[in-house]
């Protein structure tokens, strides 16, 4: 077991545990480097608008690839801990690069992922992410906000805010009655790892200071979706890699 049964109960508890420098200075050096045609860093293809209007840029891909992104996803460290988490054997989702650039980085509106992960076809919310920080999180620059705790409520309705899904309005106002809301301050190679019925949300990015997070997200493969063609991939085995292998991109 990588996870001890203290941050087990803490998960179970709170919808999350934090592990500090869980990427090493190199991994986070090599994704960084990484910034040519094959890489995502530089992809960012999608962006969601918020109330405002602001945007906040996404380079999302279903399938690891053999570069430092699918690595990561792939390490016995990452994908061995959401196991332990979720209980049995899981498999890659999909992984995601999230920028909120200086000053026009928009906000993320109050969701749970299983929100919107049920309507791909998932029986149950045995779904989890890894947030890692690749650089500085902050809440000037519009770090994740969650509500801890908020996981037991189970589902919410979500519908459309902005450009975005957001979980009903008046749910949210009554979570954050009850549940603590936690500023989740990364530093590069910290992660997160969270429950899918976890409300989070984030503010715009105000700062002169960019914020970009790899999540690398995984599904139970006792969960896979029911429905054909649901925009995420049914179970494929996921081949995991050893820890000293990540860096196995980096030519010489
Ligand atoms: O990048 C963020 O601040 C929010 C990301 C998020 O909520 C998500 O990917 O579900």
């Amino acid at each position: 077991m990588l996870l001890s049964q203290d941050q087990l109960a803490e998960y179970n508890e709170n919808g999350y545990i934090i592990i500090k420098n869980f990427l090493t200075n190199d991994e986070i050096e090599c994704l960084l480097s990484e910034n040519d045609e094959q890489t995502h860093l530089n992809k960012f293809k999608h962006s969601r608008k918020d109330t405002n209007g602001k945007e906040s840029k996404i380079s999302l891909w279903n399938h690891p690839s053999d570069n430092i992104y699918g690595n990561i996803a792939r390490s016995h460290k990452l994908v061995d801990r959401v196991e332990e988490l979720l209980g049995g054997e899981v498999y890659h989702w999909h992984s995601k690069m999230m920028l909120k650039e200086a000053k026009t980085g928009g906000a993320w509106e109050w969701h749970q992922d299983y929100g919107y992960w049920y309507n791909n076809g998932c029986l149950t919310a045995d779904l989890a992410s890894c947030m890692m920080g690749i650089n500085h999180s902050t809440k000037e620059n519009g770090c994740l906000q969650v509500l801890k705790g908020s996981h037991k409520i189970g589902r919410i309705d979500h519908g459309e805010v902005g450009g975005q899904t957001g979980a009903n309005k008046e749910r949210v106002q009554e979570a954050e009655k009850k549940y603590e809301k936690v500023y989740v301050e990364l530093d590069p190679g910290d992660a997160l790892f969270f429950h899918s019925n976890l409300l989070h949300t984030s503010a715009p990015n105000e700062s002169e200071q960019s914020r970009l997070v790899l999540i690398c997200c995984y599904n139970k493969k006792d969960n896979s979706p029911f429905i054909e063609n649901s925009g995420h991939p049914k179970y494929t085995p996921l081949v995991k890699i050893n820890d000293d292998e990540i860096l196995s991109v980096i030519k010489v």
